[in-house]
């Protein structure tokens, strides 16, 4: 397993690195936060998408301190950017399966945000439903943690898994973000278009956000609009981007 040794290596070499994707806010029309994307920068074969790689890591729990140098370089690049005087826009990180599991999740965050000297609000967290519903009791007591800490929470690749409503009404997220999936049939075909528009009055009758994720085009741009989705991210506006470029970005607004 050359690969598993590769992965190992990775960490201590520092080949891991963060793309950041653009959030449009639909009332302003401006960047208003990103999300952070994994990418491994491996010595051979080049940048190598999570994809590819996170399933491995899973596996051999080496998610771990992975996950956790995400969270801790979200917080150092935030920190970064202040000194930079650049703007500072609330980073979303993904979290996985594994990592979610952990009991000490949430004080690991509140550890990095108080050695950077960061307000909580400027993390974000990104869980799926599948992460939720294995044990859907401990998994409201961490988003608790988080939630008391200052951290936000979304609901990432909604529509897809399984929770009832019965347990969204639970979960103290305060974004769904609606699956790729749904917003690339959307333009064209309406049971696609139904599901957006659905989710778009679940989440506002809960009282919280929609953001759609995997905007590609104009059409689906134009139907988010009209749905009253309250933000959007996909390539649309812009790929996930280096750090530089992501600051570059949002300091000239779109
Ligand atoms: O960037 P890309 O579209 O290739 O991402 C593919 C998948 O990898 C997505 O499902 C995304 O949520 C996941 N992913 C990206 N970055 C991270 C990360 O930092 N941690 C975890 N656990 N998953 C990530
Ligand atoms: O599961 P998650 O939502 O975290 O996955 C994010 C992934 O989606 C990233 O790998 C990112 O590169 C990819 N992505 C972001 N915007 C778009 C888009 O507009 N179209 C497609 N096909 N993929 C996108
Ligand atoms: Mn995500
Ligand atoms: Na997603």
């Amino acid at each position: 397993l050359e690969m598993e040794a590769d992965l190992r290596r990775a960490l201590e070499r520092e080949e891991f690195c963060l793309h950041y994707q653009p959030k449009v806010a639909l009332a302003t029309g401006k960047i208003y936060g990103a999300e952070a994307l994994l990418r491994w920068r491996h010595p051979e074969r080049g940048m190598v998408a999570p994809g590819t790689f996170i399933p491995l890591a899973e596996e051999t729990g080496l998610i771990l301190p992975i996950g956790e140098w995400v969270i801790g370089e979200v917080c150092a690049q935030l920190r970064r950017w202040r000194d930079a005087g650049l703007p500072v826009l609330p980073v979303a990180a993904n979290l996985s399966a594994r990592q979610f599991r952990r009991e000490d999740l949430a004080e690991t965050a509140r550890c990095f945000l108080r050695e950077r000297d960061l307000e909580p609000g400027l993390l974000e967290m990104e869980l799926t439903e599948s992460m939720i519903m294995r044990d859907p009791q401990a998994a409201v007591a961490t988003m608790r943690q988080f939630k008391d800490l200052g951290v936000t929470l979304a609901l990432d690749d909604f529509g897809t898994g399984y929770s009832s409503l019965n347990y969204l009404r639970r979960f103290p997220v305060d974004s769904l973000k609606i699956d790729r999936s749904f917003i690339s049939d959307a333009a064209d075909d309406p049971s696609a278009a139904a599901v957006v528009t659905s989710i778009v009055a679940i989440a506002h009758s809960l009282g919280l956000q929609a953001v759609a994720e995997g905007v590609e085009t104009r059409r689906q741009l134009d139907f988010l609009r009209h749905c009253g989705c309250d933000s959007f991210q996909g390539f649309y506006f812009s790929r996930p981007l280096p750090a530089a470029d992501f600051a570059a970005l949002a300091r000239q607004g779109i």
